[in-house]
């Protein structure tokens, strides 16, 4: 989950999704949430199975957004789910032991909530206000990220507004994975973009 890339087909540049997720792991994506709003169900499925099949031969797990009947249907890796959700117990129970969960804390009490789950990771969302999701909470900021770290026995991801000028610090500050959309989406070269993510993120790791 070092640097997860979140899909968002809108922010794609009216490029073919599947193509920038590919160049998105050629240059180093590590796990792939495949995020979508207005799909139907059959379609949601038919291009989690695609997306599960391009990713395969480059070992990155397939994480689906809200959806844990399209995960199921699909054979994804996990799920990933916000405060609003099917609930973690349900999830937990309905999903295989070995399946990735991943879960967005908003506010203080979710960070508290979640010390009772057994997650793959928690989601500090948003860490920086973004344009690519608005109905969010207030910003967890810096400040906000080294609280969560205090109180958080869950490896963290951040998400909203990472790019390459605020990776370094976010890493230093506790996150141990870097989720973006737009950093990647609409660059100009999802490839270039994952790859200069991704060796900030390991120099950083070094110092
Ligand atoms: N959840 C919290 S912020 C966000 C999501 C899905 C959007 C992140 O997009 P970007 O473009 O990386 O800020
Ligand atoms: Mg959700």
């Amino acid at each position: 989950m070092q640097l997860y890339l979140v899909t968002d087909e809108n922010a794609c540049l009216g490029r073919d999704i599947f193509r920038v997720v590919e160049e998105a792991v050629k240059g180093g994506v590590t796990m792939v949430q495949l995020r979508e709003k207005s799909l139907g169900t059959r379609a949601f499925i038919d291009r989690a199975k695609k997306m599960k099949e391009l990713l395969l031969p480059y070992n990155v797990p397939l994480i689906i957004n809200d959806r844990v009947d399209v995960a199921l249907a699909c054979d994804a890796d996990g799920v990933h789910v916000g405060q609003s959700d099917m609930p973690y117990k349900i999830l937990r129970d309905l999903l295989p032991p070995d399946k990735i969960i991943g879960l967005s804390a908003e506010t203080k009490n979710n960070v508290t909530e979640a010390e009772n789950f057994t997650l793959t990771y928690l989601a500090v969302s948003p860490l920086f206000s973004t344009p690519s999701k608005t109905d969010t909470l207030t910003p967890w900021g810096m400040d906000g990220l080294r609280w969560v770290n205090a109180h958080s026995k869950h490896p963290l991801v951040v998400i909203g507004g990472l790019n390459d000028t605020n990776v370094a610090e976010a890493i230093t500050n506790g996150a141990e994975g870097i989720a973006v959309i737009s950093a990647i989406c609409s660059s100009a070269s999802p490839f270039e973009a994952a790859k200069y993510l991704k060796s900030l993120i390991h120099k950083t790791e070094k110092i």
